[in-house]
């Protein structure tokens, strides 16, 4: 039987190009800036991004957290939205690591913070009280169920930190999710914001890797705390090929994964159990209205098909570039069968 694995866009194989692509690579020591493909990576990524430079790093967690020490000193204040993965999956690196105090603010439902309560929220230093340095905003939002923020939205939001004295570091693993389904450039979205981390690993499907961007200065402090936590990579150039070749050939592909998305929450949609909530992107987030979420996940897993349990009550379905229309239909088949055999 073969499994469609649905449990996340980081599960992706790399395809016999890309295979070739990272056996190819021209390779060079890159701590010692040697690596002529990491460097075309970093110098590509930048461009694409509309920053001044970028850092090639191991993952997203990690380019998040050097994101959040290289704008910060300890006991600065980073403000950022309770649904956050920063705050929600990246094992508290932020408070353990970075040092700084989280003062998180809702999360709506559409991924974006109340500009309300970011006004409230901003603190001046004082003798007293830690100053707000940080915002740090997601785009797609991955809790929010790959919510698409608007350019406005994230415009309004980062005017309101500029002027306050306030950088902006945007969580871009899925920007280019977000790029394709509005149907703007990636840089259109990262301009408002100081920073911006995107992976390689997930929709662009690359083995390994993500970047940051943004002015020299910035990544010039990035790459001394790259290095402080054990990211500085020697021949990465094998990787970085294989992230290139996902940069150039699997961006535009990524409509397919948001089709697929459709489809997927319509199919489960008709079966009694299941409420998606509608996809923007690749992230099918399904409320169970029958049933517990770890009994349906191990039934789903017993018929090849793997999900992972999303809060309470939820499950999650994320398409990429190893499952086809044709795996998503025998997905909705299985999953059919299995709630006819438990209703009968
Ligand atoms: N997200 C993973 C899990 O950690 C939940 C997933 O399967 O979706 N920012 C965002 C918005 C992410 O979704 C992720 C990974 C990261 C950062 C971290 O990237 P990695 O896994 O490369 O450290």
């Amino acid at each position: 039987m073969r499994v469609i694995d649905l449990r996340s866009d980081t599960v992706t194989k790399p395809t016999p190009a890309m295979r070739a692509a990272m056996a190819a690579a021209e390779v060079g020591d890159d701590v010692f800036g040697d690596d002529p493909t990491v460097n075309l990576l970093e110098a590509r990524a930048a461009e694409v991004l509309g920053k001044e430079a970028a850092l090639f790093l191991p993952s997203g967690t990690m380019a998040n957290l050097v994101a959040l020490l290289s704008h910060t000193n300890p006991g600065d204040e980073v403000i950022l939205g309770d649904q956050s993965h920063v705050f929600q999956y990246e094992v508290g690196g932020v408070a353990r690591v970075a040092g700084l105090v989280t003062r998180t603010l809702a999360n709506r439902p559409d991924g974006t913070l109340d500009p309300a309560d970011l006004r409230a929220a901003i603190r001046p230093e004082t003798v007293h009280s830690p100053g707000s340095r940080l915002l740090c905003l997601e785009n797609t939002h991955n809790r929010c169920g790959g919510a698409v923020l608007p350019l406005a939205a994230v415009e309004e939001l980062a005017d309101i930190a500029h002027g306050r004295g306030v950088v902006v570091h945007l969580d871009g693993a899925r920007i280019f999710n977000a790029a394709v389904a509005l149907g703007v450039p990636a840089a259109a979205l990262a301009a408002p914001c100081d920073s911006v981390s995107f992976c390689f690993s997930k929709g662009l499907g690359a083995p390994v890797g993500s970047v940051l961007c943004g002015s020299r200065g910035f990544i010039a402090r990035a790459r001394r705390f790259r290095k402080l936590l054990g990211g500085g990579m020697r021949q990465a150039g094998v990787l970085a090929a294989a992230a290139l070749y996902a940069l150039e050939h699997h961006r535009d592909r990524l409509t397919e994964d948001h089709e697929n998305a459709r489809r997927l929450a319509e199919g489960l949609g008709t079966l009694g159990p299941f409420r998606p909530v509608a996809p923007q992107t690749n992230i099918v987030v399904v409320e169970v209205a029958d049933g517990r979420v770890d009994d349906w996940l191990e039934a789903f897993a017993a018929e090849g098909v793997l999900a992972v349990a999303f809060g309470p009550g939820r499950f999650r379905m994320v398409t990429h570039l190893d499952v086809g229309r044709a795996d998503i239909h025998e997905a909705l088949a299985r999953i059919t069968r299995l709630v006819g055999a438990r209703q009968r």
